[in-house]
C-alpha cells in the first residue's frame, strides 16, 4: 500500500462529497446507505464548508426540513425510496414531514453549524438565525425525554450511532425479540457479514423499531414500555458540546438564549453521573438497572469535546493508543469483547477521532495532535473507508465514505499551518 500525495487526497475527498451529493443532502456511501443520515450530514456540512459554504448550509437545512413537530430530528430521512436498505420507512413509520425513522442520532449539527457560522458570519447570518430555534427545539427534546441524572439516554442502539458497541450488551440481553418475524437484511449484501452486527443484534434492533411503531413513536408511552434505555457518553458529551456551541451562536446573533446556561449545568452534572469509579472511566449506565456497561470506548474520550477534562480518562487514552497502531479503537483492545473488525466493537472511526482530537486540542493537549496524526496516516495509507481495523489499518465497511472525506477536509488533512 503506497501513500497518496496530500493534494490528490484533498481533491479525492472533495470528489467523494460531490459524488455522494443527492441534491441538497449527501448519502454516507452509495449502496450500503442510500439516504440522509443525521450525524453523517453534520460532518458532511463541515466538509463542504471547506470548498462550498452555500452547500454546507443547505446540508443542515435539509436535515432540519425533516424535524418532527415535537422537536425530534430523525436519524434517517428517506427522501427517495431505495430497495437497497433495510429497514426503510415502511418498517419505521416515522411521523414527521418527510418519511423517516423514529429515533434520533447524536446532535453534532449545532457544533458544525457554529464552525460554519464562524467562517461565514456575515453572509450566513440569516441562515444561522433560521436554524437556531430549530436546533434549540431539538436539544430540548433530548432534555425533555432522554435524561437520567442529567445524562442523555439512548432508546435504541442505532440512536447513539454506535450500533453494536459492547456498551449495549447488558441492555440487549434483556430483550426477548419475540414475534419479530422474518425479514431480509440488506447490509450484508453490500459488505462482508464479519464486519457487521450479528443476527442476534438485528433481531433486537428490529424488535425495538416494531415497538416504537406500535406506540406511534409516542415518547411518553415509550418511556414506560421500552426496556432499552442507556445513559450514553456519546449523546451526553455531544449534546453538552452542541448546547455550548448553540449558546455561543445565539449570543453572537443576539437571540434569546434564556435557560440555556442552566441546561448546560444540568448536562455537566449528567456528564459526571456517567463516570464509572471502578473502571476509572466514563461509561454507559443502564437507566433501568443502574448497572455499568464496564466499557472504555471511543465515546468515553469525548469528554474534552464536551469541556469536561479528566486526567484518569487521559491515562486510558494513552493506554489504548499504545496498544494498537491505528487508534482510537472503538473498544478497549485489552478487553475480551474487543473485535478488531466488527463495526463498533473495535474498529477506528475517523469522525470519533475528529471529535476526540478537537476536544483535546481545545485544551492545548498534545495528545490531540497525536490523534490527528494517527487519523491522517490512516486515511493517507488506506483511503476513505467507513472505518478501519485498528490493529493493521485494513479499511472496512462502505467505501468512498462521506464522513471520512469530510474529516479529511475539515481536520485530519490540515496541518497546523493550514488550520
Ligand atoms: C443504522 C450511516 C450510519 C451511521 C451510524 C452507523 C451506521 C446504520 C446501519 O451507518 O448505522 O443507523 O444500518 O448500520 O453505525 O453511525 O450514522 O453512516
Amino acid at each position: 500500500m503506497t501513500s497518496l500525495p496530500k493534494t490528490d487526497l484533498w481533491d479525492h475527498a472533495q470528489q467523494i462529497l460531490i459524488q455522494n451529493d443527492r441534491g441538497g443532502y449527501t448519502i454516507p456511501t452509495a449502496g450500503l446507505y442510500p439516504y440522509q443520515w443525521n450525524w453523517d450530514s453534520a460532518f458532511a456540512a463541515v466538509g463542504f464548508a471547506q470548498f462550498d459554504i452555500d452547500r454546507a448550509w443547505t446540508e443542515i437545512e435539509t436535515l432540519f426540513s425533516g424535524q418532527w413537530e415535537d422537536g425530534m430530528v430523525p436519524h434517517i430521512l428517506f427522501h427517495k425510496p431505495d430497495p437497497g436498505y433495510y429497514p426503510g420507512h415502511d418498517v419505521w413509520g416515522g411521523i414527521g414531514p418527510i418519511p423517516s425513522s423514529g429515533i434520533s442520532q447524536p446532535p453534532v449539527a449545532a457544533t458544525m453549524a457554529r464552525i460554519i457560522f464562524e467562517q461565514d458570519a456575515e453572509a450566513g447570518r440569516a441562515r444561522a438565525e433560521a436554524l437556531f430555534p430549530k436546533m434549540l427545539h431539538w436539544h430540548r427534546w433530548f432534555l425533555k425525554w432522554r435524561l437520567d441524572q442529567g445524562a442523555v439516554c439512548v432508546t435504541h442502539p442505532w440512536e447513539a450511532g454506535r450500533d453494536n458497541t459492547p456498551e449495549w450488551d447488558g441492555a440487549m440481553a434483556r430483550i426477548d425479540p419475540v414475534g419479530v418475524g422474518e425479514y431480509t437484511r440488506r447490509d450484508t449484501t453490500h459488505v462482508d457479514g464479519s464486519m457487521r452486527p450479528t443476527k442476534y443484534d438485528y433481531d433486537r434492533y428490529i424488535w425495538l423499531v416494531q415497538m416504537g411503531r406500535r406506540l406511534n413513536w409516542d415518547q411518553a408511552a415509550l418511556l414506560k414500555e421500552n426496556p432499552f434505555r442507556v445513559a450514553d457518553p456519546t449523546m451526553t458529551f455531544i449534546l453538552l458540546r452542541a448546547h455550548r456551541d448553540l449558546l455561543m451562536m445565539g449570543q453572537a446573533l443576539g437571540l434569546d438564549t434564556g435557560g440555556m446556561e442552566d441546561e448546560i449545568a444540568l448536562l455537566e452534572a449528567g456528564a459526571q453521573s456517567i463516570w464509572n469509579p471502578e473502571l476509572g472511566s466514563f461509561d454507559g449506565r443502564d437507566a433501568h438497572t443502574g448497572e455499568w456497561a464496564g466499557c472504555v470506548s471511543n465515546a468515553s474520550f469525548l469528554n474534552w469535546y464536551a469541556g469536561v477534562p479528566s486526567d484518569g480518562q487521559r491515562a486510558h487514552l494513552e493506554r489504548v493508543m499504545d496498544l494498537v497502531p491505528y487508534g482510537v479503537p472503538s473498544h478497549d483492545p485489552s478487553s475480551d469483547r474487543f473485535d478488531s473488525k466488527r463495526y463498533w466493537r473495535g474498529p477506528t472511526w475517523a469522525i470519533m477521532n475528529m471529535m476526540i482530537g478537537l476536544g483535546l486540542e481545545d485544551y492545548g493537549d498534545p495528545l490531540g495532535q497525536r490523534v490527528r496524526e494517527a487519523t491522517r496516516e490512516l486515511i493517507t495509507r488506506f483511503g476513505f473507508a467507513e472505518y478501519y481495523d485498528p490493529t493493521d489499518g485494513t479499511p472496512a465497511g462502505g467505501k468512498s465514505f462521506t464522513w471520512t472525506a469530510a474529516v479529511w477536509l475539515a481536520w485530519a488533512g490540515k496541518t497546523e499551518e493550514t488550520n
